[in-house]
């Protein structure tokens, strides 16, 4: 007999969300940066634990969206909850938002779960603190203390999702443990390494687009990337003095790629400006997000 659901992972902007998916699923399968809204559009990530499929939706972070763009991001959220199995809310407890927190629960009729991540970075008083608070809110079926970055915890969230999730035959391969196509996916792995790469200074707003991919006889592939940016003075930024910025986040991708992969890659990025491309309904659909 197996089971199959979804369940949709929520919470505000670097909350850890895709640090618990890559966690569940056992690989990565979205990228993490310690900068927010890294996450842009909604992620599969399947999980496989003995005769349950789990698959999870990866979200963009919640919060109060004005622009455009971020206010697609935030529906794709909010959507992503609406059909699902199972809601599980994570909350970063060094930073927790309980005012988010407590709408997000109020609006989960069918129950949530919460997930108070980070737990390896703060006492246990005060984690319990939260707890207390998050107990008081209407809808929370089950609360559990984890920390996604060290694997503390999630089993015993892993283990409740296989038990709520419904019978069924799985809807995927055992094998597969994304959605996104290779392509997207690589543009992924060079955007996690320009907020990696970039600090104070990172223009949020960059946007990476995979315009070609030549497979050789020889095994290798050849993939040309562009890092579209918003304004003239971000291209500086992403090209660093002399393009060493570019080639350290050329360097890093590559080395992923070429893991992941299993093949030998030449990467080869360029920057290109294309001014206000947020607000063109053409660039958020390439980015995912239905609008
Ligand atoms: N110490 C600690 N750091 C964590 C933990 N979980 C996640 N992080 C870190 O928190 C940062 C954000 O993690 P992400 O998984 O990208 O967070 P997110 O919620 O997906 O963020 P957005 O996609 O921007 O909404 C990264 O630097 C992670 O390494 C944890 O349990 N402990
Ligand atoms: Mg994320």
């Amino acid at each position: 007999m197996t089971k199959c659901g979804f369940v949709a992972i929520l919470g505000a902007p670097n909350a850890g969300k895709s640090t618990l998916v890559n966690q569940l699923v056992g690989q990565k399968v979205s990228i993490v940066s310690p900068k927010v809204q890294t996450t842009r559009s909604r992620i599969m990530g399947i999980a496989l634990k003995d005769n349950v499929q789990i698959i999870l939706l990866d979200t963009p972070g919640i919060f109060e969206a004005k622009k455009r763009l971020d206010k697609a991001m935030v529906q794709e959220a909010y959507d992503a909850s609406s059909e699902t199995d199972a809601n599980v809310l994570v909350i970063d407890v060094t930073w927790p938002n309980l005012n988010l927190a407590q709408q997000l629960c109020e609006k989960h009729s069918k129950g949530i779960i919460v997930a108070l991540n980070k737990i390896d970075l703060i006492a246990k008083d005060q984690l319990l603190k939260i707890a207390t608070s998050i107990n008081s809110f209407a809808n929370v079926t089950k609360i559990f203390m984890i920390s996604a970055l060290h694997a503390d915890g999630v089993d015993d969230l892993a283990n409740h999702l296989c038990s709520i999730m419904p019978k069924g035959p799985w809807l995927f391969p055992e094998d597969q443990i994304t959605n996104i196509p290779v392509r997207s996916w690589a543009a992924e792995v060079t955007r996690e390494q320009v907020f990696l790469q970039l600090h104070q200074e990172l223009p949020y707003n960059i946007f990476v687009e995979s315009e070609s991919w030549e497979e050789f006889d020889n095994g290798s592939v050849k993939i040309s990337q562009a890092i579209v940016v918003a304004k003239d003075n971000h291209k500086g930024i992403v090209l660093g003095k002399r393009g060493q910025t570019l080639k350290k986040i050329g360097q890093a991708a590559r080395v992923e790629l070429e893991e992941q992969l299993e093949q030998r890659v030449h990467l080869k990025l360029f920057v290109k400006l294309e001014e206000d491309w947020q607000e063109r309904s053409w660039a958020l659909r390439a980015f995912g997000i239905g609008v």
